[in-house]
């Protein structure tokens, strides 16, 4: 039996996601990089009373472990670069028991569906599945659609698809995007049965606008976010932590 107590209160999760230096590069970090560095991103996992956070295992291995008692870890196992011009595949870079050693609660894996290289990704994830859930470690799974056979990744039925994928693959969450003009949001969290949907954050938008997405979602039953630049982007990443937790968590 997977255990997510690590990762979620009462079915809830607010994850602050950090591997955008690997997806994106620095530039997300801007020029006031200090802010960004990982131990005040850890700093303010805790303080924002997140459930966990999300490093690549570079990361995690030279910042966390004076963290481990004070905020969950969870370790995404794959990742690219933004810098290949090729259909999306995003290659395994840790195992499942490097992520153990390095205290993880939860492992995390994207797959992008659609992608030619779709078939590559759905083996590794299946072996991710296995080898965590033998220790009874939840697998989050960031749930893209994505490539040249995708002509829109928001569009409603495509990104029901994806949080359905993720049930039938075996995730235990899948972090998806917002479909497009918030539409069938209630579809999308029931297509995903019993795994717990939460989304994606995306680029920083307007602080107003990004709460009341989170207040339909939750209503709509999801479970919560995996969020990243709508909170270290902000000038005020604790006070924007405060309003999630209370979306998310109740006050
Ligand atoms: P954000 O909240 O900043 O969007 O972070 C979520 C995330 O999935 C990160 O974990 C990841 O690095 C990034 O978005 C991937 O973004 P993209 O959509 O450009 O692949």
């Amino acid at each position: 039996m997977v255990n997510l107590d690590k990762i979620m209160k009462n079915e809830r999760a607010m994850f602050l996601a950090y591997d955008h230096g690997l997806e994106h590069g620095p530039v997300d970090f801007d020029e006031k990089i200090e802010n960004f560095e990982p131990e005040n991103i850890l700093k303010w996992a805790v303080a924002g009373k997140y459930d966990a956070v999300v490093f690549q295992k570079g990361i995690a291995e030279k910042y966390y472990s004076p963290y481990k008692d004070k905020i969950s870890l969870i370790v995404k196992l794959n990742g690219k670069s933004k810098l290949a011009k090729i259909e999306p595949y995003s290659p395994q870079n840790c195992e499942v028991s490097e992520a153990v050693s390095l205290g993880a609660a939860a492992v995390g894996y994207t797959i992008y569906l659609g992608s030619f290289e779709e078939r590559r990704m759905l083996k590794e994830f299946a072996k991710i599945v296995r080898d965590a859930h033998a220790q009874a470690l939840p697998v989050v799974a960031w749930m893209y659609p994505r490539g040249e056979s995708v002509a829109d990744d928001e569009e409603p039925e495509i990104i029901a698809y994806a949080a359905r994928a993720g049930l039938e693959l075996g995730a235990d969450v899948v972090k998806i995007k917002y479909p497009k003009d918030g539409k069938n949001i209630r579809w999308v969290r029931k297509v995903a049965g019993k795994t717990k949907v939460v989304l994606s954050g995306g680029v920083k938008k307007d602080e107003k606008e990004f709460i009341v997405q989170m207040k339909q979602l939750i209503s709509a039953g999801w479970n919560g976010v995996a969020v990243g630049r709508n909170v270290w982007q902000s000038s005020h990443p604790l006070k924007i932590s405060e309003e999630i937790y209370k979306v998310v968590h109740g006050a």
